[in-house]
């Protein structure tokens, strides 16, 4: 094992110079005072050729953490982010509660109010910095970390860097927070010396148990009719290929339940789409993997009797306070791992007579949700404000097949199918809006030469802080494209209020309270102000020819485009 050595003169120097050496290839940053000894060092890097992720401004801390989000998932790398101090911190909190519930592994920093009042390099030298500063800045957000910890010298730079890093990378993966005082940023580090390459792996998936193998190859064995339902399978992309093979080889049905990854390629014989409960009658064992909420227990239910099977990493979900969702056999394994191991527990218990019968059943299925969607389709054509089906089926035609979507759930997956591995990325489970189009950003940044589109709701583009979004954009040569579902409301809460009282005064009326979002800015006019194309699209018939001018912006010219599309009310996800 190599030390390497480095020339530095302070600690934020060599903690640069080590995120670089870990593979740490961008800082998403929102600045401020503490950022100080990290400004120098970035300074004197561009002439002294230190390494150093490359620096990029987000003017919002909520779309520092969405880009770092989007770039983490669609990369599979860890990015950082630095944001300032209490109040930063504070601001990024909805991002990294959609981080932390969707496992998203980021290195998530921020700086400390100078400890000291005078003295040291790096004192307190203006009035804010008694104000912010916090007893417990970490305690805001502990409760969505791994791990938080604070830098306390440069003496221990590569274990806190290590640990923050690999913990963040370990199964179940998941965001970490480092806070960073400025005095130590600022203290002189002669000498410094680290391990290249680093000595602390992140650890292994986990396999599963062959007795709880067996166990669960026993249920479904035995079932006529299982199910799969997944979430959050493909976020481990070597997963995606062992479930194909998989539902194929015992023609299982699998529904992609509020998916936030593609987890099973949509033209696969068992693809049966997105809603579990049409399934749910005649289900006699469901396996449900990397999978939260695998249906709404208030709603619909699997029958009496019906066996149930859990697999994943944290097959219980330890980190949520309440989730009733029965585990006859629970399995800690990651899917790629576990789901050939049931394969073969399941090849040796097989019928293949009843395998052939389920195969012809579950094609039947699919053909007739299939006809319905193009039904669904051919009546959603015409119809004027336009209907978000005619969205999705304009952007499924217009769009490249390898492009990659980040749903912020206004796009129907079933009337804009995916099927490429790492293509579709879902909201967090956490549901903190204005995460999808700097997700978007930084799924562009992760793969420069692939198309990118985000789908959004009104509600959740104003969450995103667009300002800031088409800013860092431009500023960053990332063009996206953003597709507005303009439905002019909160369709979602306006649901939830007609579902709980449908025979309410908010039903009978043509304008339930806090739900309507009137008088909205024309939001193709905010991207053509960052210097991207906009455009306002109310006729359906149009809809195909502007998505081809979109495309043409984001593809030939290579600025960001967005299209306010104004749809039909009553939305909501
Ligand atoms: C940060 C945050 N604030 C509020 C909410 C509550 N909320 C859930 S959906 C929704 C409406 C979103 O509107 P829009 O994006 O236009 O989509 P629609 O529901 O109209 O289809 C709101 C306000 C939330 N999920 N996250």
């Amino acid at each position: 094992m190599a030390r390497k050595e480095l020339k530095v003169d302070s600690v934020a120097e060599a903690y640069l110079a080590l995120l670089a050496a870990r593979g740490i290839e961008y800082l998403f940053a929102n600045a401020g005072t503490d950022f100080a000894p990290i400004v120098e060092a970035y300074a004197k890097a561009a002439h002294t050729g230190l390494p150093a992720p490359k620096p990029l401004i987000a003017t919002h801390e909520n779309l520092a953490l969405a880009m770092a989000h989007g770039y983490a998932a669609a990369s599979g790398k860890v990015p950082a982010v630095m944001v300032h101090v209490s109040v930063g911190t504070a601001n990024a909190i909805c991002g990294m509660l959609n981080a932390a519930r969707n496992n998203v592994p980021v290195l998530f920093t921020a700086g400390r109010s100078p400890l000291t009042e005078e003295g040291l390099t790096g004192a307190r030298d203006t009035y804010i910095h008694w104000a912010q500063e916090m007893f417990d800045q970490a305690g805001m957000l502990r409760e969505m970390v791994k791990w938080d910890y604070e830098l306390r010298n440069g003496v221990q730079l590569e274990t806190v860097v290590d640990r923050a890093l690999t913990i963040a990378k370990s199964p179940p993966e998941g965001p970490v927070y480092l806070s960073l005082p400025r005095e130590v940023l600022a203290e002189p580090l002669p000498g410094f010396a680290y391990d290249q390459p680093s000595r602390h792996a992140a650890a292994s998936p986990p396999a599963p148990d062959e007795t709880a193998i067996a166990e669960a190859a026993d249920l479904l064995a035995k079932a006529k009719h299982p199910l799969i339902i997944t979430a959050d399978l493909g976020r481990d992309r070597a997963a995606v290929p062992a479930l194909a093979e998989f539902a194929e080889r015992f023609a299982i049905p699998v529904v992609e339940h509020r998916h936030r990854h593609l987890c099973l390629s949509a033209d696969h014989p068992c693809h049966l789409g997105h809603v579990p409960a049409p399934l749910l009658d005649e289900a006699d064992a469901i396996l449900v993997v990397d999978c939260d909420v695998p249906w709404i227990p208030s709603r619909k239910s699997p029958k009496p009797g019906c066996k149930i099977v859990q697999i994943g990493v944290d097959p219980l979900f330890s980190r949520y306070p309440i989730r009733g969702f029965a585990g006859d056999v629970a399995i800690t394994g990651a899917a790629r791992l576990a789901l050939p191991r049931l394969g073969a527990a399941l090849a040796k218990r097989a019928d293949e007579g009843a395998i052939a019968a389920r195969r012809r059943h579950v094609a039947e299925r699919r053909e007739a949700m299939q006809a319905g969607w193009r039904k669904a389709r051919e009546e959603a054509k015409g119809r004027r404000p336009i209907s978000p089906v005619w969205v999705s089926a304009c952007l499924a035609a217009a769009r490249d097949p390898e492009s990659a979507i980040v749903n912020e759930y206004t796009l129907l997956p079933e009337h804009c199918p995916s099927t490429r591995p790492g293509s579709f990325f879902g909201t967090s489970p956490a549901g903190g809006l204005g995460w999808g189009a700097g997700a978007a950003l930084g799924v562009k940044l992760a793969e420069p030469d692939r198309q990118v589109v985000a789908v959004l709701g009104d509600g959740s583009y104003i969450f995103s802080n667009p300002v800031a979004v088409h800013h860092a954009a431009r500023l960053h040569r990332l063009p996206v494209l953003f597709v507005v579902v303009n439905n002019a409301m909160w369709g979602a809460v306006r649901g939830a209020a007609l579902a709980m009282y449908p025979q309410g005064e908010a039903a009978k009326s043509n304008r339930p309270p806090l739900s309507d979002l009137d008088e909205l800015p024309a939001f193709e006019q905010v991207c053509a102000a960052a210097g991207g194309y906009g455009e306002r699209v109310e006729d359906p018939a149009e809809l195909p020819a502007a998505f081809t001018r979109a495309f043409h912006a984001v593809n030939v010219e290579k600025r960001q485009a967005l299209l306010n599309v104004i749809c039909q009310g009553g939305g909501g996800g």
